[in-house]
């Protein structure tokens, strides 16, 4: 077991243009441990004088020294970063399972992950080449350029804090832009530590910059402000349609990852002994809080009670307790709204008539009971017009919906206004073409579930965003295109004409 420290009487520091800094106010907030329920980091509570300035460090740092550095350099600095990221994974794992409360294998898994993007997005650098267009006018070369945006403020939620930045700040960096990191306001101690490793391998000043603080108070400054190019978000759909329309005012570039509602498909030809811990790795490993997180799974029904019984007796198995522990396989919720907001979706499906096979409450275990927990919890025979099949809980909650045939599967798993991701459990291989084919989801994990990479795309349909991250596409997502005509002729320009 990993030990606890008590709380850190230290005042975290935030980065802007180079320089480790409090809030212009002295403000600060506190970062609670979700296990013990109490606060254990104090982190600066910028305002909007902080994010002008790291807006302003980024603009600096964008036309200064990061503009004039060679593409090669800038991806061996990335590749440097990754090394020392590998390096401290497991200090960063500690520090994310201790602010946000995931399993530390998990975090772990992150953390000795995250290089890889660093290294691949590095290695990009210096691969983004423009083309020679055999131009329809005689005696004019014209080419283009791949150029970066400039300032990319990257808005990142709690539940994976690290590698969700990563998946903005890799190619980001890689494509020549500098950024301002604004994490979520309930896990900023890992950013903290992750920002320290960019200024050990040696970016220049004002490349990076983090500001930690609320959302509500400096998130629209950091969408809004003229300097910022480009908005890489994602969290909750409700605050991606804020980014959204305020970076409309701007006319600023927007990404937008936004979670979902994603449909984990079980036909009755399916591996039972994979499919049953499939489901319950889609919704119950990280205790539900991830947007790819299979909320809804779909059974076809001559195998519904079969699958319903092995699930639920499964599930029952899981071990609650303190995620720092290794043999943790449940750990609590990140925050204490969310828990309550996970604790009335629960109330929510007892009086839309789900039937509750699992769970349902917070645990009684004494040893766990100042964690924010909630129990894995099931409802079976719900129906795809219930608000617990349609809404994003964003926790242990999973829903059992029953299904005739494929047609069936289809229409209930594109029923919704979301789209990020599906799973489909089979044998039959037509099916297994034919499924991702119709299936409206970014991402489609056949005969397995919850597989991200570097080198795979991620993103949503629907009203789960737009944009994508991960994968060699990734990187024109903070690039802009220049077209450049030379005329090579010497001719005379007709004035009045357009050539
Ligand atoms: O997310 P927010 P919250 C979903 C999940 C969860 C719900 C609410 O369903 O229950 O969202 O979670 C910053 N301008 N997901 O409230 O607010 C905020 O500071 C600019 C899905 O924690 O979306 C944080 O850095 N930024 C999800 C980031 O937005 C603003 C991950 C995300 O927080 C802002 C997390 C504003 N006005 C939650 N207000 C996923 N897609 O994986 C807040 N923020």
């Amino acid at each position: 077991m990993i030990a606890r420290p008590p709380l850190a009487e230290e005042k975290l520091e935030m980065l802007i243009g180079g320089r480790w800094t409090a809030a212009a106010s002295g403000d600060y907030f506190e970062s609670f441990d979700p296990f013990t329920g109490k606060p254990w980091a104090l982190v600066p509570r910028a305002g909007v004088a902080d994010a002008d300035q790291a807006i302003e460090a980024a603009a600096e740092a964008f036309r200064g020294a990061w503009r004039t550095m060679t593409a090669t350099a800038r991806g061996q600095l990335l590749c440097r970063f990754a090394d020392l990221v590998a390096e401290e994974a497991e200090t960063l794992a500690v520090l994310e399972t201790r602010d946000n409360g995931k399993l530390i294998n998990e975090m772990r898994m992150q953390c000795r992950y995250i290089p890889q993007w660093f290294r691949f997005f590095g290695g990009l650098a210096d691969k983004i080449e423009g083309r020679v267009i055999p131009i329809d006018k005689p005696g004019v070369f014209n080419y283009t350029r791949r150029e970066p945006l400039g300032v990319v403020t990257a808005i990142t939620p709690w539940n994976s804090p690290l590698m969700l930045a990563t998946w903005k700040l890799a190619p980001a960096l890689a494509a020549g832009n500098t950024v301002v990191w604004k994490p979520s306001e309930f896990s900023s101690v890992s950013a903290i530590a992750f920002a320290k490793l960019f200024e050990k391998a040696g970016f220049p000043k004002g490349v990076v910059n983090l500001v930690t603080g609320f959302g509500s108070e400096i998130g629209d400054r950091l969408v809004t402000h003229p300097a910022v190019a480009k908005v890489a978000f994602t969290g909750g759909d409700a605050t991606g349609r804020r980014v959204y329309q305020s970076a409309a005012g701007g006319l600023k570039k927007v990404t937008l990852e936004l979670g979902g509602k994603s449909a984990n498909i079980v036909f009755a030809d399916a591996k039972m002994e994979a499919a049953v811990p499939g489901l319950v790795s889609g919704i119950f490993a990280a205790t539900g809080q991830t947007c790819i997180a299979g909320s809804r799974a779909l059974v076809q029904r001559s195998v519904y009670d079969e699958v319903a019984e092995k699930l639920v007796a499964f599930a029952r198995t899981a071990r609650i307790g303190d995620p720092l522990d290794p043999e943790t396989q449940v750990g609590p919720i990140t925050t204490e709204p969310q828990r309550r907001k996970v604790l009335d979706y629960i109330d929510i499906a007892r009086s839309e008539g789900a039937s509750q096979l699992l769970g349902g409450k917070a645990p009684d275990d004494p040893a766990i009971a100042s964690g924010w927990f909630v129990e894995p919890t099931i409802f079976g025979n719900v129906a795809q017009s219930m608000r617990i099949a349609r809404e994003e809980v964003f926790g242990p909650v999973l829903s059992i919906i029953p299904f005739e045939d494929e047609e069936e599967a289809i229409a209930i798993a594109n029923d919704s206004i979301y789209g990020l991701a599906a799973g489909v459990w089979t044998q039959d291989l037509g099916r297994a073409i034919r499924m991702p084919e119709r299936l409206e989801a970014g991402s489609v994990w056949v005969n397995m579930y919850r597989a991200t990479s570097y080198l795979s795309p991620f993103g949503g349909y629907k009203q789960s965003g737009f944009g994508r991250e991960n994968g060699r596409t990734a990187i024109d997502e903070y690039l802009q295109e220049k077209s450049v005509w030379i005329d090579a002729g010497n001719s005379i320009p007709a004035p009045f004409v357009q050539r």
